[in-house]
């Protein structure tokens, strides 16, 4: 049967005894020892009473069985629904009961925590270790390892990917198959990925870039990764020697620089270094190139569109910006008012549409048409400006967000948690510029009259609730926030005089 996203990324693979997954232990697995164990794992998932359509929720390591469930997922027309390890039993609970997920797949260490989550949302459970144990493994195990690949269009939704907002609700970005498809294979000839083409990936394979972007892209060209479970230097360094090519958030591109291994000799094999996720600093940039004489390939990308823009593979890569709309992909510069063209040049909103955007949040129709038009363009709530030779520049955003090594932080969601708590008055969270995570989070608490709230007594509350990532760094007590006329808090006024607060702190 023709599976859109399956047939693209997997399927082709069928049979090919190339080296697909290097593992850290030194284990080679080949596309076709990997579409076998995909199989598995499809008969294991719909053994539970699964029916296409049904979303798969999994909060598990980073591991080739985790890989490997995704691509089950695509195989037996499931919605594949990665979360984020790091996020708290509630955080789970919220995307398991919003997405109606029908079956949750976690590691062992979470079963017991996971139980009453899956029995609230009426999921069913199942156990995926990194280490190839638990019980959705040894289901898979025991399974035959050929599948009959279930049906699905290019409209048919393949993944649910959950993005926090601004009233601190997530939402669910459903994506299509066309939509990954036409992603990968855009960025994979954009970028000249072939099935000579070695990828060091060492994102979390939970988020659009780790997933989306990396593993999609190398599998549509049919190369190899070098599969790690998280960034590690030594790792990389090691690594460096037989790869073509490495994708990474800013986070990465520093830590890299700081270490003295880093030069001209180690990247000597390397085609390209790709980043995103986050802004690179033009001095990164230029100390990467000095260093190494590669000059850092930058993109620009968000979960509901997948990536929207690209500095040229041939042309010049310019520092500081993000270059210009793939192929395929349109973008315009609006006024965020009137969503009227703003003149060449002048900083504005920035919109895109193509194939690569999403179709919409799940269940949430006023939220989609608030930020999807009604003739396809996608209100980014990035801020950017067209240079005079074309090349995007990013150079704030509409939204409040803090990106924290690639992470995104909605302040809302950890100023509601601040809020609630006993001695507190309001809070204003905001992101402050990080060497090591580019911004971290500090909060600043009003606390009610006469009342002094205990700023350890307040993280443990943030900690109990929200994902580690989201912790604010430092929570300070002030007086009073500062609100211009209308009564809107000054964000920008608290973030200039906060600017300096971890500076040259690690
Ligand atoms: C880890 N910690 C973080 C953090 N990562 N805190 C804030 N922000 C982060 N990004 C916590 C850890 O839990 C730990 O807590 C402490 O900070 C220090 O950990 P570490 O050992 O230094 O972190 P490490 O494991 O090395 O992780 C850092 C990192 C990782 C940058 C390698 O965060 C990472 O892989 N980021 C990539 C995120 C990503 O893939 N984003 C793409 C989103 S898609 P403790 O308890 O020890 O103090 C997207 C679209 C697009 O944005 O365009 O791509
Ligand atoms: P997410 O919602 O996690 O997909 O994050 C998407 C957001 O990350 C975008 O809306 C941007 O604000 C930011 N982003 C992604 N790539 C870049 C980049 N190269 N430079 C600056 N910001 C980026």
């Amino acid at each position: 049967m023709a599976n859109h996203l399956f047939d693209a990324l997997f399927g082709q693979h069928s049979g090919k005894g190339t080296a697909f997954l290097h593992l850290p232990d030194g284990r080679i697995i080949t596309h076709d020892a990997f579409l076998r164990r995909a199989a598995r794992l499809a008969h294991a998932i719909t053994q539970t009473g699964l029916r296409p359509g049904d979303r798969v929720a999994a909060q598990i390591e980073k591991s080739a069985d985790a890989l490997a469930l995704y691509a089950a997922c695509a195989q037996a027309g499931l919605v594949f629904l990665p979360l984020n390890t790091a996020y708290t039993a509630s955080e789970v609970r919220y995307f398991a009961e919003d997405s109606g997920a029908a079956l949750l797949v976690c590691g062992a260490a979470a079963e017991t925590a996971l139980a009453p989550v899956a029995q609230a949302a009426g999921a069913g459970l199942a156990v995926l270790n990194a280490d190839g144990t638990g019980s959705l493994a040894e289901a898979a195990d025991a399974a035959p390892d050929t599948f009959a690949t279930v049906a699905r269009g290019a409209d048919d939704l393949a993944a649910f990917l959950y993005t926090s907002g601004t009233t601190g609700r997530s939402k669910g970005a459903m994506l299509s198959h066309e939509n990954l498809v036409s992603n990968a294979r855009t960025l994979a000839a954009h970028w000249r990925f072939s099935a000579d083409d070695v990828l060091i990936h060492a994102l979390p394979i939970f988020h659009t870039h780790g997933l989306f972007v990396a593993s999609n892209v190398s599998l549509v060209a049919g190369g190899a990764m070098i599969f790690h479970p998280r960034f590690d230097l030594d790792a990389i360094m090691a690594a460096l020697p037989d790869a073509s090519a490495m994708m990474g958030v800013p986070t990465f591109y520093t830590r890299l620089l700081d270490d003295p291994r880093l030069d001209r000799a180690a990247t000597a094999h390397m085609r390209v270094f790709i980043s995103g996720s986050a802004p690179l600093l033009a001095e990164t940039h230029a100390r990467f190139e000095d260093r190494t004489g590669h000059r850092i390939l930058e993109r620009y990308g968000m979960t509901e569109t997948n990536m929207n823009t690209s500095n040229p593979y041939d042309g010049e890569r310019r520092a500081g910006t993000v270059g210009f709309a793939l192929p395929g992909v349109e973008l315009r510069i609006a006024d965020p008012e009137t969503g009227a063209d703003v003149p060449a040049g002048d900083v504005g909103q920035i919109e895109v549409r193509g194939p690569n955007v999403f179709k919409g949040y799940w269940n949430m129709p006023e939220k989609t048409a608030a930020e999807l038009r009604d003739n396809g363009f996608f209100i980014t709530g990035d801020l950017g400006r067209l240079d005079a030779d074309g090349y995007l520049q990013i150079v704030g955003r509409d939204k409040d967000l803090i990106i924290s090594g690639g992470y995104n932080i909605y302040p809302k969601e950890i100023e509601l948690v601040l809020d609630d708590q006993p001695g507190v008055l309001e809070s204003a969270v905001i992101g402050v510029p990080h060497r090591d995570f580019g911004e971290t989070v500090l909060a600043l608490v009003v606390p009610d009259k006469g009342a002094a709230p205990d700023p350890d007594a307040l993280m443990r509350a943030v900690a109990a609730a929200l994902a580690r990532y989201k912790h604010p760094r430092q929570i300070l007590t002030i007086d009073a926030l500062p609100r211009n006329t209308m009564g809107k808090v000054q964000k920008n006024v608290l973030r200039a005089d906060y600017a300096q607060l971890f500076e040259g702190r690690g």
